[in-house]
């Protein structure tokens, strides 16, 4: 795992979070749930060819918004490219950012420990990048059991999940209110790029 720690300009930030906004407009944040109804409490969107979702039937990689039905918008240049020369940085010059996760976070938002396998491509690098709030991030090993620790990760931070780290179990404890001022109404976005296939 690589932690780039405050590696994106405020103007970056800014532009990504721009982006965040227009891609919001057509594929409005939700809330999925998890396979027996009960609500994740965070919200998300995606763009790309396919994006993440959970509802009754499970979660899975789908061509549309789940409540619009209509295909996710694509991934932005800038991001696009900036995941490609991130991955680049840990060796994989083949990169295809198939699809970009947009999940957002207020003050009481948490994401249980788990481990990423909806992919059928386990061994490309997942791209993270954070803006807005603190997020308290915690990473274990391949095993749930295995002792976790925490790494804060501020807006601007970006993660690299490659090698072993890749499928280690990972969760967000929480927020930490009030540490941003990017985002005007508080919280945390947090892009996960993905090569899905
Ligand atoms: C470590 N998202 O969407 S991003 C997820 O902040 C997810 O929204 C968190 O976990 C968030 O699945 C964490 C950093 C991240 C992403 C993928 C990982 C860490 C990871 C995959 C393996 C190990
Ligand atoms: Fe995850």
């Amino acid at each position: 795992m690589l932690h780039l720690q405050q590696y994106l300009s405020e103007s970056q930030q800014q532009e990504i979070l721009q982006h965040c906004r227009e891609i919001g407009k057509k594929s409005p944040l939700f809330s999925p749930t998890m396979k027996n109804g009960s609500p994740f409490n965070y919200q998300m969107t995606n763009c790309g060819k396919v994006g993440w979702i959970s509802d009754q039937n499970g979660y899975r990689y789908d061509e549309k918004h789940p409540v619009t039905n209509k295909p996710w918008q694509p991934i932005p240049g800038v991001i696009r490219n900036l995941a490609k020369s991130l991955a680049a940085e840990v060796g994989d010059y083949n990169y295809k950012p198939e699809t970009c996760l947009i999940n957002y976070y207020t003050q009481s938002s948490k994401l249980g420990l788990h481990q990423d396998n909806t992919e059928v491509n386990q061994k490309s690098p997942i791209i993270s990048i954070s803006l807005g709030d603190d997020g308290i991030f915690l990473i274990g090993g391949k095993r749930r059991k295995d002792p976790t620790k925490e790494i804060i990760l501020k807006s601007g931070d970006i993660l690299i999940l490659h090698g072993e780290s890749r499928m280690f179990y990972h969760g967000i404890k929480g927020i930490i209110h009030g540490t941003s001022n990017l985002l005007k109404s508080g919280g945390r976005l947090n892009l996960t790029i993905r090569q899905v296939y």
